[in-house]
């Protein structure tokens, strides 16, 4: 009886062991990776991966990758913990055949968002799922904004200064911006009066840094306007502008996010050079990722292998309208 007994208890501990093993193996664990954790939108992205997480019941994983050494290391501690899955925004994307050859090694699946991952010839790499915004065609919303504006004021075209805060190394970045170019040139505006930005970084300090050299050596125009790739440089070129003495009067910054920088920007008092800002849905980037990962993971079926998201116009008078629309408030 003794004999059975402790038998039978070194069974138990054992399908105990098993139990507990097929559960940990179930748990769904999913990294979420951003470039620029500081960043309203980032941080909104990850808002809304979270409330996927807790909505499905899996784990997520959130991690600042500012640089490519932080990549690496990320996906090892993804790999480490078990995960079976992360969505990046890369700080680079010409890391993508690393990344996506470390991912393959310890069998994460990876996602792609916002920035979309390129090889060493600079092409998408189609196997990695991305989610991005159509890039061309909000850039283009931009300058038809801006070109409404110029034209509701009243100026003369050849008198407008046009600051492009560019980052040409990102396809999105470079999309955007040619997508305004388009528009303002197709509404009148002289290719000459263009005068490209280039931003060291993708942050506010670098956007004044290039706008601030770019009003110095070009004095003699009237009124100006700037678009860039986000909130973030247009918001770089506002600053600059009222550095430099220019009159909100004088000046039409279009923006592309819509998150808190540009709401911030929004609910000053009296006014702002920040005329508006394309709003994107971080809603979408954040929690359907998150989701179809998720589902990627539990049952097999893959994501869309590309999806571009579509934005809209948000002026200081229409934001809250405009937000809700998008599932923001
Ligand atoms: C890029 C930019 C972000 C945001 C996102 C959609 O990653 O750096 O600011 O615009 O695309």
């Amino acid at each position: 009886m003794k004999r059975i007994g402790k038998f039978s208890a070194g069974i138990g501990l054992l399908l105990a062991l098993f139990a507990g093993g097929v559960r940990a193996a179930e748990e769904i664990k999913i990294g979420f990776l951003v470039k620029q954790a500081e960043e309203p939108w980032f941080q909104d992205e990850w808002r809304f991966a979270d409330q996927a997480a807790r909505e499905k019941g899996f784990k997520l994983v959130k991690i600042g990758v500012p640089n490519g050494d932080k990549v690496l290391m990320a996906i090892d501690n993804l790999a480490a913990q078990h995960a079976q899955g992360f969505i990046i925004c890369s700080p680079d994307v010409k890391l993508g055949t690393a990344i996506y050859s470390e991912a393959k090694q310890n069998r994460l699946k990876v996602m792609s968002v916002d920035d979309r991952l390129v090889d060493g010839a600079n092409k998408p790499i189609a196997a990695i799922p991305h989610m991005g915004i159509s890039a061309f065609k909000i850039g283009e919303q931009v300058g038809l904004a801006i070109a409404g504006e110029i034209k509701k004021r009243g100026w003369r075209m050849e008198e407008v200064g046009a600051i492009r805060l560019s980052y040409d190394q990102l396809p999105t970045a470079k999309e955007r911006t040619d997508g305004a170019v388009a528009a303002l040139k197709a509404a009148g505006l002289p290719g000459g009066n263009l005068i490209n930005a280039p931003q060291a970084k993708t942050d506010t300090e670098n956007a004044f840094n290039a706008a601030n050299i770019a009003i110095t050596q070009n004095q003699k125009y009237k009124h100006w306007v700037a678009f860039g790739m986000n909130d973030e440089a247009v918001l770089g070129a506002v600053r600059a502008s009222e550095g430099r003495g220019i009159g909100v009067g004088n000046f039409i910054g279009v923006g592309i996010g819509g998150s808190k920088a540009a709401m911030n920007e929004f609910a000053k008092t009296g006014t702002t050079g920040f005329f508006g800002t394309i709003l994107i849905s971080p809603k979408r980037h954040g929690y359907e990722t998150a989701a179809n990962m998720y589902e990627w993971i539990k049952t097999g079926k893959s994501p869309e292998a590309l999806i571009l998201t579509s934005g809209k116009l948000m002026t200081r008078g229409n934001a809250s309208e405009v937000r809700k629309e998008m599932g923001l408030q």
